[in-house]
């Protein structure tokens, strides 16, 4: 790879060799290459000529819109690593990952407004938050005609992902412009991706999935996608029916959406290329169903905000379903033994081990945590469990921490605990996943209260106040004390089982 060469890089190059293709159609409107180019540079020079240094922060608190693309690429171009929020978060969330990064300024917009506002006087780092619309427009506007930019280097920080809240507090994965370009190269190359491709773009761009994966790969290779607001079965069916179309990404929520869509309308098979899941483990069951009804069969295919997109089942070969099949191209995987840390054979399960030109650069203000994740020889431990077919297909068995993936979100259980702490008569919580139909798993909590008269209504309110929605316990039941070992520690599998009878 070159030193300098970068997404950006890439961004350019399309801009003047194909100025008039399309990059994002979003609600009617057409963006090419050139034009989402021009408004990101000016943005950058916007930035640039505001005060904003290279290697400084800026967050983005958004919703999807193509501005959220170009103020993210904007600012990659003025040299700022960009913070990604997710526009779900409230007080908690927002206060640590402002803080924590030290965001200089956050483009925000809409009903993050006011929840921004309302923790301006604690971060004191933050020295403008610029809303979208006619704010962002007129400093777009205003910027210089003319201002040389810096040119990232490769191992510049693109990205700052916040990620693994195991302490309650979730840490910053550094992405570098390495990173990110060498992950779009490897998921582009094996998954065939060219500049026909047209991409149904309905994840959030907060994520890795949604961002690293749907927009690098797009912009990568030239290529376009129609982005939207939100998720819709039945919306994305009729767009994908319509023609034209020949990606889609999802987490396996959307597909089991699908099925659900095809009860109420004939099913048929969808006229695209590549149908690619992840973020959370796919049925066999909905594979199959999948491709009973739509005629095609998932990709499956397993990433990390620490390292972006690490295996996937082939597309020429087969795809085997409940599997994630193998590395990418250019990078490696493995499976240890938990405790020696040694490389176990086919079969053997233990902990999923990565290395390559896609994995981050540490955590943020964390060299600690920075240092356990990884071997001395740059293998990342991932803390999911898995095993290896003797033909190279990777299966994910289990996590070596504690995680609850609902509807391909992750929630922390610890985080959850701390928000529920803070909810007056409440002495105790324990939070854990059970099996869902809908999100394959789903927030419980056990609670011992102080006080008696304290409702699981209340509990809701108070999470839904303080954190993301999907993160509130969808149940919460009250014990008298929690079940814990002889090293005080609570056994959740113990209230997961009572409550799963109860
Ligand atoms: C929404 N709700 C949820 C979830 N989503 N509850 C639990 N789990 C969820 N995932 C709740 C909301 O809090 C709200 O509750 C109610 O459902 C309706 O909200 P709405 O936004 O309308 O929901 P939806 O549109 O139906 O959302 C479902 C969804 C969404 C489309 C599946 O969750 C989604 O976009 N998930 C994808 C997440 C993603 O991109 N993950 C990738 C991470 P109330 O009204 O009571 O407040 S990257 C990653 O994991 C790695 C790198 C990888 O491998 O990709
Ligand atoms: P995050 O740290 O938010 O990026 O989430 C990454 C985690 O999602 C991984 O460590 C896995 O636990 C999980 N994950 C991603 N893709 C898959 C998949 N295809 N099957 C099972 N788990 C997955």
């Amino acid at each position: 790879m070159i030193d300098g060469e970068t997404l950006l890089t890439a961004f350019q190059h399309h801009a003047a060799a194909t100025p008039g293709k399309r990059f994002v159609v979003f609600e009617g409107r057409t963006w090419t290459y050139a034009e989402s180019l021009a408004r990101s540079e000016a943005f950058a020079r916007g930035l640039s000529a505001w005060g904003l240094h290279p290697g400084e922060r800026v967050a983005l608190y958004l919703e999807t819109s193509p501005d959220f693309l170009f103020c993210c690429f904007g600012a990659q171009l003025a040299g700022a690593a960009v913070v990604l929020v997710n526009n779900q978060y409230k007080q908690t969330e927002l206060r640590h990952i402002l803080s924590d990064s030290g965001a200089r300024l956050c483009v925000t917009g809409g009903e993050q407004v006011a929840e921004l506002a309302r923790l301006r006087a604690e971060l004191p780092a933050l020295a403008r938050a610029l809303t979208l619309g006619p704010e962002l427009d007129a400093f777009i506007a205003d910027a210089p005609n003319v201002l040389n930019l810096p040119k990232p280097a490769s191992s510049d920080i693109a990205y700052i992902a916040y990620t693994s809240g195991t302490t309650g507090r979730s840490k910053g994965a550094l992405l570098t412009h390495r990173n990110t370009l060498s992950n779009a190269r490897s998921v582009t190359e094996a998954w065939q991706w060219t500049a026909d491709d047209h991409l149904l773009h309905m994840l959030p761009l907060f994520h890795t999935h949604g961002l690293m994966v749907g927009i690098h790969g797009t912009l990568l290779r030239g290529a376009s996608c129609e982005l939207h607001r939100h998720f819709s079965a039945r919306i994305a069916l009729d767009r994908l029916r319509s023609g034209g179309f020949s990606l889609f990404f999802g987490v396996p929520t959307m597909y089991t959406r699908f099925i659900a869509e095809a009860l109420s309308c004939a099913a048929m098979p969808l006229p695209l290329r590549l149908c690619v899941s992840g973020s959370a483990p796919l049925s066999p069951a909905t594979f199959a169903e999948f491709e009973r009804l739509f005629g095609q069969r998932i990709v499956e295919r397993y990433g990390m905000t620490e390292t972006i997109m690490n295996l996937t089942n082939p597309v020429d070969g087969e795809r085997r379903p409940g599997t994630v099949g193998g590395p990418f191209p250019g990078q490696e995987a493995r499976i240890v033994d938990l405790k020696t840390r040694r490389p176990l054979g086919p079969d053997e399960i233990g902990e999923i081990e990565v290395r390559g030109p896609h994995v981050f650069a540490g955590y943020l203000n964390q060299p600690a945590a920075t240092a356990e994740c990884f071997d001395g020889e740059g293998w990342f431990r991932t803390g999911d469990l898995g095993q290896v077919s003797p033909d190279g297909y990777f299966t994910i068995t289990g996590r070596a921490r504690e995680l609850i993936i609902s509807g391909g979100y992750n929630i922390y259980p610890r985080e959850v605990e701390e928000a529920i702490l803070t909810c007056p008569g409440v002495a105790e919580a324990a939070v854990f996943g059970q099996p869902d139909p809908e999100f394959g798993e789903r927030v419980c909590a056990a609670i011992v209260r102080s006080d008696p008269a304290l409702t699981a209504e209340a509990i809701v309110e108070h999470c839904r106040a303080e954190l993301a929605g999907y993160k509130k316990p969808k149940r919460v039941f009250f014990v008298e004390a929690l079940p814990r070992n002889a090293m005080g520690k609570v056994q959740k599998h113990t209230l997961a089982d009572g409550f799963a009878q109860s």
